[in-house]
């Protein structure tokens, strides 16, 4: 895509319908309620327009729930004198797209002539507001350049949006009246009601167009007409209103009465809100590269992915590995949230981090049940999770490459580590944060359970007189079916340690709590025993001659494949090995060995690390492997002191703006997104909190052409400027 950068804004100079689905992802706004893709108002062809609103998921095959894709706000059909508007016919004369970050606001300038010769400016801008989640708004100005006649506005809402094909929404109900219009529609399965009305007004100086409703079953909408001189502009204004029964049955009602005042509503008076909850938000968020405008642009490109699927006000819900942006993943949660997405919430928004972390709270249930149908107590956290915690990764899915053929996901089977994941974030928020309450009434008991999950996980091997872990996949996903996977094992090990500390915490701290917890739990002294014996005796692979870690038993043994001499290469090496072929090698799809002592640096010594880095960056899939392991390799490099750093962090920061593993279209990589801000923060500026002297330290290892890096951060509640220079 022709993008250019300035600091605060992506724009794009030229339409490429090829790239379609990938400008549609970039330009994808939100406001942590909803995502709504950049999809044209007036619809093009191959287009994948949809709105998300967190939380509302529906049934469907194969992968059990998705995000349904909701009725559209944006739609417009516009006639120019009778002229279709459209960018598959006539000429575009001057083209411009362009998301202003700091705003969150998304225009778009055409300048186009019709087939009859017609030449018109348009200018549309939309916005889904931050100050008041259920509002959105559209305008567009339109200059009649060399004609005068008429200009006619259709805006709707389309009940009949649907998921690639697969339509979620049952009609319920709808009324239209001369400029306003309302929807009623109810999910297929899981019964969610979805209330949305619009309104539009179309002006020319002083000149108010006429308006009218226009029924259609399932998809109302509101005309307006108005005549114009040559030279004149008229705007139109359609404002959208929306809210579920999620958000309770009150708030259904207030959106179908609001509807009627909307028009009432002044564009500059909602826009200006807007931007000044914008305006606060970045102030806490923002992060400033100076040197380096690719950088620059990029990670500010990637926070906002983040804050505009931030949920504020719903701790029901988590973010998807596509965030609200696209159709992959289909909404699900994976560890991508907790392990890469939160550290920035955690240290920079930290009651959107006690949100994230409160949905697995609430989902406790769901995680149970899966440990118990495993055969085991404690909580078994769903490796994709959706709506109520329940474990939804797909069992089979079609071969990309042979439709006919299917392929088994093991993930939802044996990748476990999401376990400790959790309730590693949940640790790190509460020790940044000191959040006492959020940890004594929820945070200790995610703790606690999945430590006993850990504890009847772990299988005692009577001959070697220790604990393994066997038959799982670890964060490289090109191993399945392993046994004793470090990542697995030591996260393990830690969470039952922190388990141990958890609980004189509690005595000290929230004895009620303790109570309560030991009740409900039913913990004896005999468990805890056995936590401290699998603690003591869980096997972590090492070798002390040469201070490798073994990945996982027997990866030594796998053929070691010169990823250098492949290179270029333009597909992953599961691709070209296929699956069986990939797992015969020792090529990581992303960091395992290094992702752990990232994550637990005080575990190995510097030595250690660097041993491990240099056996295995070289057999890392850095470029077409995993898109959560670029940003995690560039701070291992900053570590090390490898200036490949930047390598590494560009390719993440590309990740999504260059499409660089050509599946952008299918949404934002929320992942690479919450790493990139890590890449910089623990990474380049080095920052460390040393439990010896519990202070916080830069080590800051700043890129060549980096000439200064600034962010904040929150801790204990106190915000920290950090300003380093070169
Ligand atoms: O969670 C990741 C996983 O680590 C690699 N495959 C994609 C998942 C979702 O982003």
């Amino acid at each position: 895509m022709a993008t250019t950068f300035n600091d605060w804004s992506v724009s794009e100079a030229e339409f490429h319908p090829e790239k379609i689905n990938h400008s549609e992802t970039i330009f994808t706004i939100g406001n942590g309620y909803l995502g709504t893709r950049g999809a044209f108002e007036e619809h093009f062809p191959n287009e994948n327009r949809s709105t998300f609103l967190h939380g509302v998921f529906d049934d469907v095959p194969v992968v059990f729930t998705e995000l349904a894709n909701a009725s559209d706000w944006t739609e417009m059909e516009i006639f120019l004198n009778g002229e279709r508007f459209s960018l598959e016919n006539g000429k575009i004369l001057a083209y411009e797209r362009r998301l202003d970050l700091k705003t969150a606001t998304l225009s778009r300038s055409v300048r186009w002539e019709s087939p009859q010769g017609h030449i018109s400016r348009l200018v549309f801008e939309r916005f889904a507001s931050l100050a008041d989640i259920h509002l959105c708004g559209v305008r567009v100005s339109i200059t009649a350049e060399n004609y005068q006649g008429s200009i006619e506005i259709r805006s709707g809402l389309n009940g009949n949006a649907d998921n690639l094909g697969f339509l979620h929404w049952n009609w319920v109900g709808q009324s239209a009246a001369k400029n306003s219009a309302t929807l009623l529609c109810r999910t297929r399965s899981s019964a969610i009601d979805l209330c949305i009305g619009l309104t539009q007004t179309l002006t020319a100086s002083d000149r108010t167009g006429r308006s009218f409703a226009w029924d259609v079953h399932n998809h109302p909408s509101v005309v307006s007409k108005i005549g114009i001189e040559k030279g004149e502009t008229a705007v139109a204004t359609k404002w959208v209103t929306l809210a579920t029964s999620r958000d309770g049955k009150k708030a259904l009602v207030q959106t179908q009465r609001r509807v009627h005042k909307l028009s009432a509503l002044n564009w500059e008076e909602a826009y200006q809100a807007h931007c000044a909850a914008w305006e606060n938000e970045w102030n806490y968020c923002d992060m400033v590269i100076e040197g380096d405008d690719e950088a620059q642009l990029a990670v500010r490109f990637n926070i906002f992915q983040l804050l505009i699927a931030a949920p504020r006000s719903d701790e029901h819900v988590n973010i998807g590995a596509k965030t609200l942006s696209g159709y992959g993943y289909r909404g699900h949660a994976f560890w991508d949230t907790e392990i890469f997405m939160l550290p920035f919430f955690t240290y920079t928004r930290p009651e959107i981090a006690r949100n994230l972390l409160s949905y697995r709270w609430h989902n406790l249930p769901g995680a149970r049940a899966k440990a118990s149908a495993n055969g085991f107590n404690g909580a078994q956290y769903p490796w994709e999770s959706a709506a109520t915690g329940e474990e939804v990764t797909p069992t089979w899915v079609p071969d990309p490459k042979d439709h006919t053929q299917l392929i088994r996901i093991w993930t939802g089977d044996i990748e476990i580590h999401i376990s400790a994941d959790v309730s590693f974030a949940i640790w790190q928020y509460w020790k940044a944060s000191a959040d006492d309450e959020f940890f004594a009434k929820r945070g200790a008991e995610v703790i606690l359970d999945t430590a006993r999950f850990w504890a009847a996980r772990a299988e005692w091997v009577e001959e070697l007189q220790r604990y393994e872990i066997s038959d799982i996949i670890g964060p490289d996903e090109y191993h399945d079916h392993v046994d004793n996977n470090l990542y697995t094992n030591a996260l393990a090990r830690w969470n039952l340690q922190r388990a141990l500390d958890t609980l004189p915490w509690l005595e000290t701290h929230a004895p009620a709590e303790l109570r309560r917890l030991k009740k409900a739990l039913q913990i004896d002294a005999a468990e805890l025993k056995k936590w401290q014996h699998v603690i003591d005796h869980l096997y972590l692979p090492y070798n002390e001659k040469t201070r490798l870690i073994e990945q996982f038993d027997g990866y030594f043994a796998r053929k070691d494949v010169d990823l250098a001499a492949m290179e270029p290469r333009s597909e992953s090496i599961q691709s070209i090995f296929g699956i069986e072929g990939a797992a015969a090698t020792q090529v990581l799809k992303q960091p395992d060995v290094l992702m752990l002592m990232y994550l637990l640096p005080d575990l190995y010594d510097q030595a250690t690390l660097e041993a491990n880095y240099r056996y295995y960056t070289p057999r890392t899939d850095h470029t077409f492997g995993s898109s959560l392991g670029p940003s995690i390799q560039a701070i291992m490099a900053c570590r090390v002191g490898d200036v490949t750093a930047y390598e590494h962090f560009m390719r993440a920061a590309r990740a999504d703006l260059f499409d660089v593993r050509n599946n952008a279209g299918d949404g934002i990589h929320g992942a690479s997104a919450g790493g990139l801000w890590q890449a910089v923060v623990f990474g380049f500026a080095g920052l460390r909190y040393s439990a010896a002297d519990q202070q916080w330290h830069t080590h800051p290892a700043l890129p060549k052409n980096w000439k200064r890096v600034a962010f904040k951060m929150m801790i204990h509640g106190k915000e920290l400027s950090f300003d380093i220079h070169q």
